[in-house]
């Protein structure tokens, strides 16, 4: 058999359906070999990056291996922005690139680009394969690796050893059984006893909880502790869940924070938050995660329990004793709806056609969208308005580019997303400035058939950005977008399209695009000028935006 064939063979037994790129050169012999079987399908995107992000918005949400691939040189480098973002958010995702002929290896070669080096800081395992004798044992290392450690791998294979034969052999496969690490008992009695010593508790808690959101609420009821969660955790703790006190940081909410910094407890589960100046300063500090690397990376920890959420916590359930003392969570619910009530004030649709606020477009999306819909969203002011309106519910499911908070994560997750599940539901919540980057694979959710909906938060501008600019006490500057009409470049690429210019027409237009079978885009003109206030704003943010304002004023 061929080399890609094997490879295929792997993947299959793996579950893998897609393999999104560019076909080309190096890689025709990929295309060649998926074209004679039927169980993985070539996605052919427009762009390198955003096949990469597809694949890792799919492994974001199915824990299961993704793949990507582009051919040797450029084909290969656009891919590496979506594959930061894999690793950054610990997605297994493989990329297969091509590489130039063996013989010309070394020479300067047309669209020679030493991959090996290319990719090393981004892959957790890379193989160049010069011989076919060393598959299958390469194919399946890398894709032993994505898995297991969770990360990215690349196989670059030339294009002469793509095409060769390779002997016949069994192989096995290691992802069959992922262990669950169990706390030690040690560490749980000192726990407990932190816990016991405790008054007001809050719980902070973040993706690693995804599994234990039952011994979570359970836990949370007991001790009487409000629930933070960190934006990957917004799809876990529903806003309206008795104990959620909303999210943390600048993204988060003025609940979220002070069940932080007022507790003289903080139990972090499962998560890596990484800004440290919203940690607590005087309280104690308990983490539990199944990776003992990570522990105490964040904040002075005064315990770490290396062990699976569900696992730790359902047996810290039993060992702690029950609080009675609800005034800590009293206080907070207090906090969390005042904060809530403010947040809504003005964004009434019929208070004001004219201007539609964001928060208005995130909420209404969250409350028209399917019990179990999917939303991608980008990076920019946009991310502030999912994370704090959005309200996901159900079985809803949130991402993003996490940790690398790349632009343009948006589109082309929603593509990986409605491919990983074709009968959810998608919404992608673009940015403008994030959609134009990758405006071209539009053309990929109509070609594929799948009926994403993009809706386009249209404020002619890169919203973050300015608002960076103005705390930093700059006047705004080079952040307009001269954008296209959205919905005709919908209709022109064989999509639909919407345009939404009052507040009272938003509801109607949304649900269209819902109720539609098509890939729409909905594109929304907000409030350009709308402010991102951080629940927390200290002295120096409040006089860099005064004086932006006043250079804005005399220049
Ligand atoms: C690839 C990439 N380039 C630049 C940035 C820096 N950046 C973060 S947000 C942002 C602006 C996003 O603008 P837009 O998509 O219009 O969203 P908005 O902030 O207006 O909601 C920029 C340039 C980034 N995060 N990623
Ligand atoms: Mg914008």
């Amino acid at each position: 058999m061929k080399l890609y064939e094997q490879l295929l063979e792997i993947l299959q037994q793996l579950d893998v359906k897609y393999i999104f790129g560019v076909p080309g050169d190096a890689i025709n012999p990929l295309v060649e070999a998926i074209r004679k079987q039927d169980k993985i399908k070539f996605i052919h995107v427009a762009h390198e990056e955003a096949g990469a992000l597809a694949a890792s918005a799919m492994a974001k949400l199915t824990g299961k291996l993704a793949v990507c691939a582009g051919t040797v040189g450029p084909g290969a480098i656009h891919l590496l922005n979506g594959l930061y973002d894999a690793k950054k958010d610990n997605a297994p995702v493989l990329a297969i690139t091509g590489q130039i002929p063996t013989s010309e290896l070394g020479t300067s070669y047309h669209q020679e680009v030493d991959l090996h080096t290319l990719f090393s800081d981004v892959a957790l395992y890379r193989s160049s394969v010069y011989n076919p004798e060393q598959m299958p044992r390469v194919a399946l290392e890398a894709c032993n690796t994505a898995i297991n450690d969770r990360g990215v791998t690349v196989l670059n294979i030339p294009h002469d050893v793509g095409s060769k034969e390779v002997p016949k052999t069994n192989f096995h496969l290691s992802n069959d059984h992922q262990g669950q690490i169990a706390p030690d008992e040690e560490s749980l009695q000192k726990a407990a006893s932190l816990i016991n010593q405790a008054t007001d508790i809050s719980i902070l808690a973040g993706n690693g909880s995804r599994n234990a959101k039952e011994a979570l609420f359970q836990l949370s009821e007991k001790l009487k502790a409000p629930i933070i969660h960190s934006l990957k955790a917004a799809d876990i703790i529903p806003a309206d869940h008795p104990h959620s006190a909303g999210g943390l940081g600048l993204l988060g909410t003025r609940g979220g924070v002070e069940a932080a910094q007022q507790c003289d407890l903080l139990l972090v589960a499962g998560s890596d938050f990484p800004y440290r100046d919203w940690y607590p300063e005087d309280a104690t500090i308990l983490r539990i995660d199944h990776r003992g690397s990570v522990i105490g990376r964040r904040a002075p920890n005064d315990l770490g329990i290396i062990g699976d959420c569900k696992i730790t916590l359902t047996q810290l359930l039993s060992m702690v004793s029950e609080k009675s003392d609800t005034n800590h969570l009293e206080k907070v619910r207090r906090s969390r709806n005042r904060w809530n009530e403010l947040q809504s004030r003005n964004i009434d649709p019929d208070s004001n056609t004219k201007t539609i606020h964001p928060q208005l477009v995130a909420s209404k999306i969250g409350q028209l969208s399917n019990d179990d819909a999917i939303f991608s969203c980008d990076t920019g002011a946009v991310t502030v308005w999912a994370a704090r309106h959005l309200k996901p519910h159900g079985n809803q499911r949130l991402i993003l580019s996490f940790n690398l908070a790349s632009m343009a994560f948006a589109m082309p997750g929603a593509i990986g997303a409605q491919l990983a599940h074709p009968n959810r539901q998608v919404v992608s919540l673009s940015g403008d400035g994030g959609f134009n980057m990758l405006m071209g694979d539009f053309l990929t959710a109509v070609k594929y058939n799948l009926p994403i909906n993009i809706v386009i938060f249209n404020n002619r501008k890169l919203g973050l950005i300015k608002m960076e600019q103005e705390v930093e006490g700059y006047p705004e500057s080079e952040t307009d977008l001269k954008n296209p009409d959205y919905a005709a470049l919908a209709e022109s690429c064989g999509g639909v399209g919407f345009t939404v210019k009052q507040a009272n027409e938003l509801e109607e237009k949304l649900q269209s695009a819902f109720d539609s079978a098509e890939p729409c885009i909905i594109d929304v003109h907000i409030n350009p000028d709308e402010l991102t206030i951080p629940p927390k704003i200290n002295a120096e943010q409040a006089l860099g935006y005064g004086l932006s304002k006043m250079r804005e004023f005399f220049e």
